[in-house]
Order: structure tokens, then C-alpha cells, then sequence
């Protein structure tokens, strides 16, 4: 089954209007699609140390309103898609930039470091009793030192007795990533037990560095890297086997072309076409 990921439209960016009140014009004409066409809906993302909207912003200093107002705004936006959709991102981008430890946030500051997690993973299972609920970050693949403390965390969180059930790894990555570090990524990932889900997927061109000078080397690198993330994913056991999301079809309509006009990332050229990356993706899936 197809399953569908909301660049934006399901983040408190968008739902949290000034005055605290929410709007889910966008996410239920998605959810109407996926229901109308049988795909999975993703929820994307319930707790971001990116987006602190000023309704909660106002609320710092205040621990038991901005608890209620956390476990409100988790319970109304899981409890809103139950049933439809297939898993959330309960947590995302938790550990820090460079993997030396926890994310300082609103969140992190106002409810405590470990505490905003287990509120969030509690508040969400609440509203939604079966639905996957997932830790979710990036740079795993190019940091093997934040991959250990994003897994530890995982570890820390069941301990704690979160409902987190399954772990997510973005994979913005590089073409010129080395051969074997999206394969390590996903095998260590899986490794805890938990169902894995490649959850952002994209392989920048523009962003390679190095030895990879010329454009036709980055597609090879591109095409390498995809094919392997492809083949490391259904080599998994099936159970540890949640999705595989790109981040975006089209080059021409992914973030990072916002960030460098040269970029192409995805598996589908600006017009739709296939690119060779596509095949190699394909390719590995059923290896
Ligand atoms: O691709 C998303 C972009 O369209 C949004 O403007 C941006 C801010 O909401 O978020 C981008 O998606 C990010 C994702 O939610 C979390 N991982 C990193 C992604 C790229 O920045």
C-alpha cells in the first residue's frame, strides 16, 4: 500500500493559529485524498524543537498550563486522524546537530528534557491506542555518533515507559556518501527491535563535497546511494519493516531546491521522468 507523508501541512506550524486555536482545513483534504484513493496517512509531527508556536511560546514559566496544552494539542491532532492514519512522528530531531547529546527546546526547557517526550508519546497512544508511534531524526546515516545517541535515547524512552514503537531515519543524505553508511544506518537501527521507517529520503547533489566534481558523478553517487538504502531496507526482517518515504517525487518540487537551484534529489526529474536513481531504488527493493 501507498502511504502518504504531509511536508507540512500536519506540523503545529501550520495547525496552531496566533490564538492557540487550531485549523485542519489542509490535513483533512489530505486525509480525504488518502481515504479516497486507499493510501496510509503519516502524521508528521507532533513535537519539533523547530516550532514553538507563540501560543505555547506565551505559556513558558507556566509547567502544569503548558503540560495541559501539550497533551491537548497531542490528544486533538491523533485523536482527529485516528483510524485513518498508519503511524506518527511522535518525536522528531531530538538528539542534537552534532549527536553530543539531548536538543535544547521550548519543550525540552518548560517540561523537562526526557519528561516532553513521555508526555507526548502518553498523550498520543491515548488518543490513538494502536497507531505506531515514532522517534524520528536525521544525519544517522553521516554521524555514526548521533546514531548511537538517538538509539540510546530509544532505549532511554522504553525504560521510561514511552510507547514509542518504531524508529524513523530522515536520510537527507549525500551523493557522495560512503558506499556501506545508509546500510549500517538501517541495520543498526533495526537492530533494537523496533520497526524501521526511512522517512524522509532524499540524496542531495549540491550538498556532496569532495572528490564528486562533475554533475555525472553525482548522479552515479545518487544512484549508488539510493540502490543501497533500497536493498538495506528489504534485506530487513519483515516486522522490522515499517516504510519507505521519499521526501518528495519530483526534483523540482523538493525543499532543497529552495536551497540550491542546481539540486536534484529525488528519483523523478523536474518534468515526472524517471532518473537513473529511480531503477536503482526499484532494484534494490526487490533484491
Ligand atoms: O520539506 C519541509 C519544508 O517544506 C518545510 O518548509 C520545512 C519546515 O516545516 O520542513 C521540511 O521538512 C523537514 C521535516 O519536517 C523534518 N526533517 C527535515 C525536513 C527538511 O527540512
Amino acid at each position: 500500500v501507498s502511504q502518504v507523508t504531509a511536508e507540512w501541512e500536519m506540523k503545529m506550524e501550520y495547525l496552531v493559529r496566533e490564538d492557540g486555536s487550531l485549523r485542519f482545513d489542509a490535513p483533512d483534504q489530505i486525509a480525504a485524498f488518502c481515504r479516497d484513493h486507499g493510501l496510509r496517512l503519516f502524521g508528521h509531527t507532533l513535537v519539533w524543537y523547530a516550532q514553538a508556536p507563540p501560543a505555547f511560546a506565551r505559556l513558558a514559566g507556566n509547567r502544569p498550563a503548558m503540560t495541559e496544552r501539550l497533551r491537548a494539542y497531542v490528544q486533538a491532532v491523533v485523536g482527529r486522524y485516528r483510524g485513518l492514519a498508519c503511524g506518527w512522528d511522535v518525536v522528531n530531531e531530538a538528539v542534537a546537530e552534532d549527536g553530543s547529546g539531548w536538543r535544547d527546546s521550548l519543550w525540552s526547557r518548560e517540561l523537562g528534557r526526557l519528561e516532553h517526550m513521555t508526555l507526548a508519546f502518553h498523550a498520543a497512544r491515548e488518543a490513538d491506542p494502536t497507531a505506531p508511534l515514532f522517534l524520528n531524526d536525521y544525519n544517522l546515516e553521516s554521524l555514526p555518533r548521533k546514531r548511537v545517541v538517538f538509539l540510546k535515547l530509544a532505549e532511554t524512552l522504553l525504560r521510561a515507559g514511552a510507547p514509542l514503537t518504531g524508529l524513523g531515519t530522515q536520510t537527507h543524505v549525500a551523493a557522495d556518501l560512503p558506499a556501506g553508511a545508509v546500510r549500517d544506518a538501517i541495520r543498526d537501527l533495526a537492530s533494537l527491535g523496533l520497526p524501521v521507517h526511512v522517512s524522509e529520503m532524499d540524496v542531495s547533489l549540491t550538498r556532496a563535497r569532495g572528490l564528486f566534481k562533475d554533475r555525472q558523478a553525482l548522479l552515479e553517487g545518487q544512484k549508488r546511494v539510493y540502490g543501497e538504502a533500497a536493498e538495506a531496507f528489504s534485506g530487513l526482517p519483515s516486522d522490522r519493516r515499517f516504510a519507505f518515504t521519499h521526501w518528495g517525487l519530483r526534483d523540482g518540487d523538493s525543499w532543497l531546491r529552495r536551497e540550491n537551484a542546481a539540486d536534484a534529489p529525488l528519483l523523478f526529474d523536474d518534468r515526472g521522468r524517471p532518473k537513473p536513481a529511480a531503477a536503482a531504488w526499484e532494484g534494490g527493493l526487490r533484491s
